[in-house]
């Protein structure tokens, strides 16, 4: 059984820029959602006891589309959760130098995060990645996430659901996907993705906090009262 991981941080600690409503009806409602369809459906298709990211490949694999939608978004919202940070996490180091090299400058890769955010049509992900070619931004459709994209490892995603933003930003995808990269995104976290890709330390997996990525509950958010 796959438990709904609690938020690294408390419902309040990402305002203005992502509200703790958003974050009640994004994580409790939505995410928990996903969870729950994907316990049942995994059961029944006999894969209990395998590791989230087995589950969405295999469900990729035979053509499951309705475990994989549950399985990919329950694993992407989990990887997202960690993508942001109480006021963001600044890109520095190895990855700002990787991302200056690639997109020639920081502010040149989040204009490029944007872009490609606001040209994704409908609901979907934006990523940075890197993979053979070094980073890359692109986005995936609806619950599609790289974990069945062959080469590709993710740093940092967005979520481009409505349900992600409209509650603060109505349908200004672009103002939200802005505010989320200077405010939200923890490029610490993307850094210790880019280490992992390269062998040094772990990756980001299901159910498992990354090392020295999540903070210990301070007030246990998981036990607030629903709002
Ligand atoms: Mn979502």
């Amino acid at each position: 059984m796959f438990k709904l991981p609690d938020l690294p941080y408390d419902y309040e600690a990402l305002e203005p820029t992502v509200s703790a409503d958003t974050l009640h009806f994004h994580h409790d409602k939505h995410h928990k959602a996903y969870v729950d369809k994907t316990n049942e459906l995994a059961e029944k298709a006999g894969l209990t006891g395998k590791s989230l990211e087995e589950v969405v490949r295999e469900a990729s694999r035979s053509g499951d589309k309705k475990l994989f939608n549950n399985a990919a978004q329950a694993w992407n919202h989990a990887f997202f959760w960690q993508c942001m940070a109480p006021g963001g996490k600044s890109c520095t180091g190895q990855l700002k130098a990787a991302i200056e090299k690639t997109f020639g400058s920081v502010d040149q890769f989040k204009d490029a995060f944007v872009e490609e955010g606001v040209g994704h049509f409908a609901s979907g992900w934006v990523w940075l990645v890197t993979g053979s070619e070094g980073l890359k931004v692109i986005s995936t459709h609806d619950a599609d996430d790289t974990l069945v994209k062959d080469g590709l490892f993710p740093l940092l995603v967005c979520d481009l659901w409505e349900h992600a933003y409209y509650l603060d930003y109505q349908n200004d995808r672009k103002g939200f996907l802005k505010a989320w990269l200077d405010k939200a995104a923890n490029y610490a976290f993307a850094e210790q993705q880019m280490f992992a890709a390269d062998g040094k330390g772990e990756g980001f997996r299901y159910g498992q906090e990354t090392a020295g990525q999540s903070q210990p509950a301070q007030g246990a958010p998981s036990q607030q009262p629903q709002a």
